[in-house]
């Protein structure tokens, strides 16, 4: 097996994976090691798989599949699928945020409220509600109506393209890109990938696109904005990372997956007097929650619940030995949770009938149900702490402290009521440009390398750097998130981050939450009078995995912004469309893909996109 060195950056997980292999357990890099080498066909993406004619491959001998079809459109076809399933599973997480205010306003539920009034007044007024002198209540229907309607057919665009600035939206007109509704997209997206209908690579690359635009302006969006509305708008609070944050002392729950519509019952179960007095009784110094990739994002945003760990830390932190339960809603989870769970005393729980795991124990959340069932769950780790295995247990450094609540309100409110400062800094070149990395880990990669490494470059050049979803805790990890970390940066962030007292890089919360980051571009479009691609950005995603990060990257170049990835999609097989990805776009929508897998270069190439931009809108390099 390859040391543990080679395959992440971090002591806490060396450690742990050692420990693994030592015990005998299994984890995802043994499991890379044995799919290794993949499919060529699949890397490529020159497989097809959705008839049975086939199915078929794509070689020099063999250059179309039985229907016809050639390597452009299996890989178009191919691609569109794969940004249609990150589609569905943002904008599915969005609607289940809908169906929790619904229960709010149709008095099905007394564990969910209204958190932040003014912020449903002020989304619900963006997209068109009376809301002047109005009962929250009736402002509520109306908003779930409208957002509800966002997913269907029946709209001509969605309804947070009020937020685009006209500009964005005519290129978007003129390529057939609006994106109408959000499972209307989808629906079309395997519509027209079926056998025999678009057969043309570069449209069925426009509706991925558009596809792409309904999950970030559209599902991602109402589910960053419902959440906040219900769960609060995050505002900056200081926490923690790293796998120290499990308590040797305590009842540690893992929350893991992507919504905070369970884990914010299980963390509120966690407080319940009578129920920390059980955990004492049981020996403990009482119970603590700590995250997983995004469901850690959504409660550390607005909790400040410290983060255990990103993808790749998942199966780790139960390696710990000192974990209770694992509990799960959806996206990201690794099946083989449950068995290294077996491994140890750690129950694990799963709480969406859309993602139940064999060998689970389940229980089905609802509305109506979910803080009843969250003590259940909550008592369930109590008991379990006396089955710990005390000689079993190593939790191998101390926590790391990071500062988190980045949302745009908090931001605005930093400066002071406005964007105007942040412009000001930037026109005066002291933040050069803003580039937000995002996404995943993956074992081809030596974890968070790439994620470090580009943010920490970054920042070196006065490019202020937002961070999402599993980037997250890896810049948190590297001691990125703290307002000392401005002495890594370069001399106009350290001007600027510390009159303001905030760090360099910014967390600004999970993967759906780039919707924050797509309406602070836009506004800042708007500031400037431009287009969003005339704006000194950036995106990448240097360790990406999943559909979703596919959607995202998607969607942040089709609405005007550079994005760089580590590794490409399984789209090198269609000369077409590997152009069309890495240059072509820039013509249609003002952006493109860029794929480099060192991070040096990586920033570099940003530098010299936003040295272009700012030339572009008249400052200084
Ligand atoms: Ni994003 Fe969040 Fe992490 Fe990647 Fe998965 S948790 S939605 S997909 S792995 S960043």
């Amino acid at each position: 097996p390859r040391p543990a060195e080679e395959l992440t950056i971090w002591e806490d997980a060396r450690a742990m994976i050692n420990k693994a292999r030592a015990e005998g357990i299994e984890t995802v890099h043994e499991r890379l090691q044995k799919q290794t080498p993949h499919c060529k066909f699949c890397e490529l993406g020159t497989s097809c798989r959705i008839c049975t004619m086939g199915p078929c491959k794509i070689t020099p001998k063999s250059p179309r599949g039985v229907c016809g079809a050639d390597a452009d459109v299996v890989v178009a076809r191919n691609f569109g699928r794969f940004v249609a399933g990150g589609a569905a599973g943002h904008s599915d997480h969005g609607r289940d945020l809908i169906e929790v205010l619904e229960a709010i306003v149709e008095g099905e539920t007394k564990d969910y409220k209204i958190t932040d009034e003014d912020k449903l007044r002020r989304i619900s007024a963006e997209v068109g509600i009376e809301t002047e002198g109005r009962d929250i209540k009736d402002i509520a229907r109306d908003a779930m109506e409208c957002f509800f309607g966002d997913f269907g057919s029946r709209k001509k665009e969605v309804s947070f393209l009020s937020r685009v600035p006209q500009k964005r939206k005519d290129i978007w007109t003129k390529l057939g890109m609006v994106p109408r509704g959000v499972d209307r997209e989808i629906a079309e997206m395997m519509h027209r990938t079926h056998m025999g209908c678009d057969n043309d690579a570069p449209n069925t690359l426009l509706h991925a696109a558009r596809t792409s635009l309904a999950d970030g302006w559209g599902g991602s969006m109402i589910g960053t904005e419902l959440s906040d509305v219900i769960f609060g708008t995050p505002t900056p609070s200081m926490s923690q990372a790293n796998l120290g944050v499990i308590k040797e002392d305590k009842v540690n729950i893992l929350v893991h997956g992507h919504n905070p519509v369970v884990s914010e019952m299980i963390l509120a179960a966690s407080r319940d007097p009578e129920i920390v007095a059980e955990a004492k009784a049981a020996g403990a110094a009482g119970i603590n929650i700590a995250g997983l990739c995004c469901t850690g994002n959504e409660l550390l945003m607005r909790k400040g619940i410290p983060m255990a760990g990103n993808h790749l830390m998942t199966e780790l932190a139960i390696l710990t030995g000192a974990v209770e339960a694992v509990v799960v809603d959806y996206q990201c989870i690794m099946p083989s949770l449950v068995q290294i769970s077996s491994c140890y005393h750690t129950r694990f729980i799963d709480t969406a009938a859309k993602a139940r795991f064999t060998g689970a124990t389940h229980f089905d959340i609802h509305p109506h149900n979910a803080y009843e069932q969250a003590t259940e769950i909550v008592r369930l780790a109590v008991k379990a702490y006396s089955e710990r295995d005390a000689s079993r247990v190593d939790i191998p450094c101390e926590p790391v402290e990071i500062m988190t609540g980045f949302s745009n309100e908090a931001v605005i409110s930093a400066l002071g009521g406005s964007l105007d400062p942040l412009v000001q800094a930037i026109a005066a070149g002291d933040i050069r440009g803003a580039v937000g990395i995002v996404g995943c880990n993956n074992p081809k990669f030596q974890q968070d390398s790439m994620n470090v490494g580009l943010a920490k470059e970054l920042i070196k050049k006065d490019i202020l750097v937002l961070v999402t979803g599993c980037v997250t805790t890896a810049a948190g990890k590297a001691g990125l998130l703290v307002p000392d970390a401005i002495e890594m940066a370069g001399p106009g962030i350290k001007k600027v981050c510390g009159a303001l007292g905030i760090p360099p890089v910014l967390h600004y919360g999970s993967c759906v939450d780039n919707a924050r980051i797509l309406q602070l571009c836009a506004a800042l479009a708007d500031a400037l009078n431009v287009d969003i691609s005339d704006l000194p950005v950036g995106a990448s995603s240097p360790e990406w995995y999943s559909e979703k990060a596919a959607a995202i990257g998607l969607y942040a170049v089709a609405s005007g912004i550079y994005t760089h990835l580590g590794h490409p999609p399984n789209i090198l097989g269609s000369e077409t469309v590997t152009n069309i990805a890495v240059s072509g776009l820039e013509d249609l929508v003002g952006a493109s893909f860029v794929i480099e897998p060192d991070p040096v270069k990586a920033a570099e190439l940003f530098d010299e996109r936003i040295k272009a931009k700012r030339i572009g809108l008249g400052l200084s390099e």
